[in-house]
């Protein structure tokens, strides 16, 4: 592997580090099927461009794929499919919001302008679902009922970064097309 840390992604548009792991994440932007959360530890081969999404939804076998000396290739954390454009992630690190909210995580998109919310589960390596979200146990969202499943905010015009602001609270950045590109800045409190 020597200078590459991953290979085989496709169109990120978000990168975070989790505060209390200091492990790097990264959002992928699918051709059509599927965008992706991802952990990207050194040597992640994210597996484009054989496939996008997990391997189950592929009929491709991990031996399909480009292997580098001391690479790994790794599913997915959480898929959305279809493609819906998903951009920045954070990981809101702070307790203004209330400790459900603390250290979880983040994410928008640009076509739908959805903000997604998933809480991590004790080892911060994949999300946790409630019992009447078992169709979200999959780790993919499959379509719009799973969709609004994960879905905190709507009616943004497009996310485009989210932060957690000097005061503690959320911060939500969107683009808008129709109105010549010109965005807003949000900020989510109580
Ligand atoms: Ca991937
Ligand atoms: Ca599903």
């Amino acid at each position: 592997m020597g200078k590459y840390y991953g290979y085989g992604v496709r169109n990120s548009f978000g990168l975070a580090v989790d505060p209390l792991t200091g492990v790097l994440w990264d959002t992928e932007n699918g051709d059509k099927d599927f965008d992706e959360i991802n952990l990207a530890k050194p040597g992640f081969n994210s597996g484009w461009r054989q496939l996008m999404g997990p391997l189950s939804e592929n009929k491709i076998s991990v031996n399909n794929l480009v292997r580098f000396s001391g690479s790994h290739y790794s599913d997915p954390v959480f898929s959305f499919a279809p493609s819906l454009g998903v951009t920045d992630i954070q990981f809101f690190n702070s307790t203004k919001l209330g400790d459900k909210y603390a250290n979880n995580v983040f994410v928008g998109d640009i076509n739908h302008g959805n903000l997604y919310f998933f809480m991590l589960n004790k080892t911060r390596t994949g999300f946790v679902f409630g019992q009447n979200e078992r169709n979200l146990m999959d780790s993919v969202a499959n379509g719009e009922k799973e969709l609004s499943e994960v879905t905190l905010g709507a009616g943004f015009a497009g996310i485009t970064d989210i932060k957690t602001g000097p005061d503690g609270y959320l911060y939500i950045l969107t683009f808008d097309e129709e109105s010549h590109g010109a965005g807003k800045i949000y900020r989510i409190s109580h």
